[in-house]
């Protein structure tokens, strides 16, 4: 396949080719990043991708499905029996319209919906100010207590309140376990609709590192990129409590995904993909690696706390942390992925609860160790890797984020050149190149 792309497009060849090296000699720590297999990536390029199939298996508005209806089925089968779901959509293009399809199948304009707050680590479509999710919806937050644990008592009074006609669990920063059998009595109690949106855990559900949210919830949704290891894509399963509470729900979300909602022709590559990623999480190994995933981050939390670097919750039990960066001043996210970024350790920029600057200015970087385990690094490298991480926060912890946009602007432009001229980031660029040396990508 290479050899084609380098004869006829050299340039985008090439382009390829340098992230490769990049993914290769650096830290993918992105937590909703992963490295995929190449059976993965062989299903998503193949010749799948060149076929129309509007509708779902046996009905179809193109001719010539026969195999792609054997191809969605599988997937569907698959997602099914892995998360024990009675129902699987394996359309979704990926997490937002896959939300968005959920808000079509249970609501109507205007409804009552609740919400992780986005600082506190939700996700932008479960209600956030500026998705469509809260123009369309009344979007009702909910909160993570002075401890950063989700605030239940906060929740529960909010639903009895509001009597929201949906309400999300799940996040997209949230470092602790998710507490679905405590939302699932607040839905009861309250009527509402309860959907856990597993994209960044989905993973550690199948490899038994978190708890399932299938007995508890009415409907799943997940990516299927980030701790799943597959394409980017996504999934929205219907479970035994939600066909109790409403028999018609799998054809609602059905009809929402296609043709009431925002996708066409669904793309049958990306559900190839997403069924060899399926068979890929049910072998033994994958158990194995999701409960690696936690032990790292773990490990890793725990040496960065050690070297004085605050965690929002003083820890993690799945596969990410939030580091708070308030207590050395607001706004130093930007400076630690810059600087981490330079030392080839790749993180990204993260708002904290309670945050006191802006969400591209934010006060803290959220990290975490799918990528990295899929690489077979363990709990020693983690210590390494926290390590080379306090040693690059102790270069950035005296900026300041000047107060004027301009003067930012300057300054970030001032530091940035500092910090490509620092000693001590270009040394852990040299560790991070050679520790990377000694586990290649898939
Ligand atoms: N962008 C994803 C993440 O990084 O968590 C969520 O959509």
């Amino acid at each position: 396949m290479d050899a084609f792309l380098a004869k006829t497009d050299p340039e985008m060849a090439g382009l390829i080719a340098a992230e490769t090296k990049r993914r290769q000699e650096g830290l993918e720590m992105i937590p909703s990043e992963n490295h995929t297999s190449p059976a993965v990536l062989e299903a998503l390029a193949s010749i799948l991708n060149d076929k129309y199939a509007e509708g779902y298996p046996s009905k179809r508005y193109y001719g010539g499905n026969t195999v792609i209806d054997k191809v969605e089925k599988l997937a569907i089968d698959r997602a099914k029996k892995l998360f024990g779901v009675p129902h699987a959509n394996v359309q979704p293009y990926s997490g937002s319209p896959a939300n968005f399809a959920v808000y079509l199948a249970v609501c109507e304009n205007g409804d009552v919906v609740m919400g992780q707050n986005l600082s506190d680590g939700g996700h932008l479509t479960h209600g956030a100010k500026v998705n469509a999710s809260a123009r369309f919806f009344r979007s009702v937050p909910y909160h993570v207590r002075q401890d950063g644990y989700l605030d239940m008592d906060e929740v529960r009074q909010l639903a009895k309140e509001h009597k929201p006609k949906l309400i999300w669990c799940g996040a997209t920063a949230y470092s602790r376990e998710i507490p679905f059998e405590e939302f699932g009595k607040i839905a009861d109690e309250t009527g509402a609709y309860l959907v856990a949106d597993i994209a960044h855990i989905a993973g550690l559900v199948i490899g038994g590192a978190h708890k399932s949210p299938a007995p508890f919830v009415h409907i799943i949704t997940t990516t299927t990129h980030k701790t799943l290891r597959g394409p980017r894509g996504a999934m929205i399963m219907v479970t035994e409590k939600g066909l109790q509470k409403d028999a018609e729900l799998g054809q609602k979300i059905d009809k929402a995904v296609f043709p009431a909602g925002v996708q066409g022709g669904p793309h049958e590559h990306q559900v190839a993909a997403i069924g060899v990623a399926l068979k890929e999480a049910s072998a033994p190994a994958f158990k194995e690696y999701a409960g690696q995933i936690v032990k790292n981050a773990k490990a890793l939390a725990k040496e960065l706390m050690a070297r004085g670097i605050k965690i929002v919750s003083d820890g993690t039990d799945n596969h990410l942390m939030v580091l708070d960066l308030t207590p050395h001043g607001k706004g130093l996210g930007i400076f630690l992925e810059e600087a981490l970024d330079m030392a080839g350790i790749t993180v990204n920029k993260n708002t904290v609860p309670q945050e006191s600057s802006s969400p591209f200015y934010p006060s803290g970087v959220r990290l975490g160790t799918p990528a990295i385990t899929t690489r077979g690094m363990k709990e020693e490298e983690m210590a390494q890797i926290g390590e080379y991480i306090a040693k690059v926060f102790n270069e950035i912890k005296g900026c300041k984020l000047p107060d004027e946009k301009e003067e930012r602007i300057a300054y970030l432009k001032d530091s940035r050149k500092k910090l490509e001229e620092n000693a001590t980031i270009k040394e852990v660029r040299e560790s991070v190149r050679l520790l990377c040396g000694r586990y290649p990508i898939p």
